[in-house]
């Protein structure tokens, strides 16, 4: 079975003012949709076939930049979409709550040290909250389409939140105003979803 481009799971104007439907619709069915087309033509016919995307990203030969690339766009953007998913976003609460507050102290400090890994990663990639074994969460940023599944890769651990910031994520909008952007993330991130994922990972 050949990796699908997941649906979205809300129109791509669900999200204005914070991000733009002609973004969306770039992002998703442009971007996301290479990454995804590419990523089946790099591991057809090769025995990373019909694997899952966690066990080909976790067991990652790094030299293979194809499957590296489009492989890390494939899954980093598949939960990038459901962590800004509108419907129900909740609020942070619960064991998340608590694995937050015991790693950065409250909510808005934790809001503030991820908008600086996502606002000093220098040219494109992604800035992570990840759970490691046992419920401590971390943030880290990866260069690229890179993630902390892969081995050896920044913190480590299994991502809950993922931000996109490359420029085709927000330049048609921004432009370069990257820490606006940011900022305008945080207005659309969905809680439960990320909550839901903790309680998977942990
Ligand atoms: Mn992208």
């Amino acid at each position: 079975m050949a990796f699908e481009l997941p649906k979205l799971g809300y129109a791509y104007d669900a999200l204005e003012p914070h991000i733009d439907a002609r973004t969306m619709e770039i992002h998703h069915s442009k971007h996301h949709q290479g990454y995804t087309n590419n990523l089946n033509n790099a591991i057809a016919g090769t025995d990373l076939e019909g694997k899952s995307i966690d066990d080909i990203l976790g067991n990652l030969d790094m030299n293979n930049s194809a499957v590296r690339n489009n492989g890390g766009g494939f899954y980093n953007h598949s939960l990038f979409w459901e962590v800004m998913n509108p419907e129900d976003r909740g609020y942070l609460s619960g064991d998340l709550k608590d694995a937050i507050e015991a790693a950065y102290g409250s909510k808005d400090e934790f809001i503030q040290a991820f908008s600086n890994a996502a606002g000093t990663r220098f040219g494109s990639g992604w800035a992570w909250l990840c759970v490691h074994k046992g419920g401590k969460v971390e943030i880290c940023s990866t260069p690229n389409q890179d993630n902390p599944l892969m081995p050896g890769v920044s913190c480590g651990g299994t991502p809950i939140l993922g931000l996109d910031v490359w420029e085709h994520a927000y330049y048609l909008n921004y432009q370069n105003r990257r820490p606006d952007y940011i900022k305008a993330f945080f207005n659309v991130v969905n809680w439960n979803e990320m909550e839901k994922r903790y309680a998977e990972a942990k």
